[in-house]
């Protein structure tokens, strides 16, 4: 079974992208399948290196949306792109718009080692 550190990185890791197109999200929702039973409304990936998204868990730490007090904020802005279903889009055809940014990503993380399993936000 995918463990949640595996979940996470399917789901937000991308080093070395994002090749530089709109069709980025339409493409990597798909691919990374966030398309399956229904559409992902919103998700984000994270274009570094997988050891600096890890070392968030050792940086400032703070509450997490669900009140959870296990989430890391980057102290460093990171290269991201923003995944957003758009309103026409109707499963199975999932239609997304694709935003990049440089934000602090905030980051879940659990378990020996600690490690992200969840990605809360960007700031
Ligand atoms: N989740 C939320 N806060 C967490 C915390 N402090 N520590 C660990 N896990 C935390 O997210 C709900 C999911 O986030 C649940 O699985 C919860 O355990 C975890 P959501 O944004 O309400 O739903 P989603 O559809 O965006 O996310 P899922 O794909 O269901 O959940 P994932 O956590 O696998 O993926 P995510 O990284 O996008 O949240």
């Amino acid at each position: 079974k995918e463990s949640r550190a595996m979940k996470f990185q399917r789901q937000h890791m991308d080093p070395d992208g994002p090749s530089n197109n709109s069709n980025y999200c339409n493409q990597m929702m798909r691919r990374r399948n966030m398309t399956e039973g229904r559409c992902k409304p919103v998700n984000t990936f994270v274009h570094e290196p997988l050891v600096d998204v890890q070392a968030i868990c050792l940086q400032g730490n703070i509450t997490c949306k669900n009140g959870q007090p296990n989430c890391h904020k980057s102290s460093s802005s990171m290269k991201i792109t923003d995944c957003r279903v758009t309103s026409g889009s109707k499963y199975p055809n999932c239609d997304y718009r694709t935003s990049q940014k440089k934000r602090h990503i905030i980051v879940a993380c659990e378990g020996n080692p600690y490690v992200p399993v969840h990605f809360d936000a960007s700031v």
